[in-house]
């Protein structure tokens, strides 16, 4: 059997075998190279070097036995077998990774898939679902530092907001990737896995994507997936109490440190985790006495609640108006819409209830179209206004609620 041996330090030696196996061996005592060796699997040893290229031995890992967790469609299983073919040859060519995750419970999870194939990479949980252009250049910087290096972006980056700061990237020439579950139109399928292409629910998330194209390189998935999957409300899985308490501990967590290690750690270890739970869940209480305090607008059997998240920001540091707005619909119940704002940002979350009465947010931001730029899924979405437009965007919002309840 043959390998690749991709890193090595003082006493050890790191390989990745074709059949999909990660191993580490004891260092030989004589010089060694990286490249493709023969592997004994009985004496665990590597025996000799050989010649074959990365791309003959990335052709010779046997892809075939991979069947996703999930149904997906083939268009989407071939696309995310290319992408896991390109992140293999990110591995074996030791390429120094930095890898920005966004701060929600499904970022985190995309973190954790991505990072069982680079255990080794620099972690970042990144409090922004857009690429930032100061961002590129702090990463571009430390890239350019590095003669074999690469980003890759996980529920971030697939939006029109990151494009320039992507092109950024272009520029100098480095090697990034972004996989992400938002709508967007996938500008190039070799830099890009957009699940919405394939499905425009966006059940499959960040995590489910990163998580499966670690099982595809043979790495074991792990309780993030769950947890992951149902912080942004999958279908995929059904969401339990302690994994809807565990997503939320991880939205809180995420919200104010961006160190992997930390929050893993906490996540990991029961007695921590208990301590932090009990401390998302005053927060979140917090956010639940301040809407008890805002009156709602019923329609029919519909709830809207208007709620400025300013005053909740300002009291507990709480910076994402998204996680206000997810944490406030379930409180308020499923037939209920959610519509947060802050100064320049409206969220909006579509309660089960109402979206099956045929309300969702892009007949509510058709009515607004003029005023508003943004996009989402049928059940959330953000977007960014004028404060001067808050009073007229609220009525609208109002009457294309009304109407699609009047012509049922
Ligand atoms: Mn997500």
């Amino acid at each position: 059997m043959l390998g690749y041996l991709y890193r090595q330090s003082d006493t050890k030696v790191f390989i990745y075998l074709e059949n999909r196996k990660d191993i580490v061996l004891d260092r030989p005592t004589t010089p060694i190279q990286n490249g493709v060796y023969v592997y004994d699997p009985k004496e665990n040893r590597i025996v000799e070097q050989v010649s074959v290229s990365i791309d003959d031995f990335i052709a010779r890992v046997d892809f075939s036995y991979w069947q996703p967790m999930f149904n997906i469609s083939n268009d989407m299983k071939q696309h995310m077998l290319e992408f896991a073919k390109k992140i293999l040859r990110y591995k074996l060519e030791n390429r120094f990774l930095i890898l920005r995750s966004h701060n929600d419970a499904d970022g985190f999870g995309a973190a954790v898939g991505i990072s069982k194939i680079f255990p080794y990479a620099m972690k970042i949980i990144y409090p922004n679902p857009n690429y930032q252009i100061k961002d590129a250049i702090s990463d571009i910087s430390i890239l350019l530092n590095k003669s074999n290096s690469a980003l890759i972006l996980t529920d971030l980056g697939g939006n029109v907001e990151s494009l320039q700061a992507l092109n950024l990237l272009k520029v100098h020439g480095i090697e990034f990737l972004v996989i992400d579950h938002h709508p967007f139109q996938n500008p190039n399928r070799d830099r890009f896995l957009i699940s919405w292409e394939y499905d425009n629910t966006g059940k499959y998330t960040a995590t489910y994507l990163t998580h499966e194209i670690a099982r595809i390189l043979g790495y074991d998935t792990d309780e993030f997936l769950h947890i992951g999957l149902v912080g942004d409300k999958s279908s995929l899985v059904e969401p339990t109490e302690e994994l809807k308490m565990k997503s939320i501990v991880l939205d809180f967590l995420t919200s104010f440190t961006s160190d992997y290690n930390f929050i893993y750690t906490v996540m990991s270890n029961p007695h921590l985790y208990r301590e932090y739970e009990i401390s998302a869940r005053e927060k979140y209480m917090e956010i639940a006495n301040l809407i008890d305090r805002h009156s709602y607008v019923q329609i029919g059997k519909i709830k809207v609640y208007f709620i400025d998240a300013e005053p909740i920001i300002k009291r507990i540091e709480f910076q994402s108006t998204g996680k206000i707005a997810s944490y406030i619909l379930e409180n308020a119940g499923e037939d209920s819409v959610v519509v947060v704002h802050n100064n320049s940002r409206y969220t909006i979350r579509i309660g089960e209830g109402a979206f099956r009465l045929g309300i969702d947010t892009h007949k509510i931001m058709n009515s607004i179209s003029d005023m508003i730029a943004g996009g989402g899924h049928l059940k959330a979405a953000s977007f960014r206004f004028h404060s001067t437009n808050r009073k007229i965007i609220q009525h609208r919002i109002l009457n294309s609620i009304k109407k699609v309840l009047e012509n049922r």
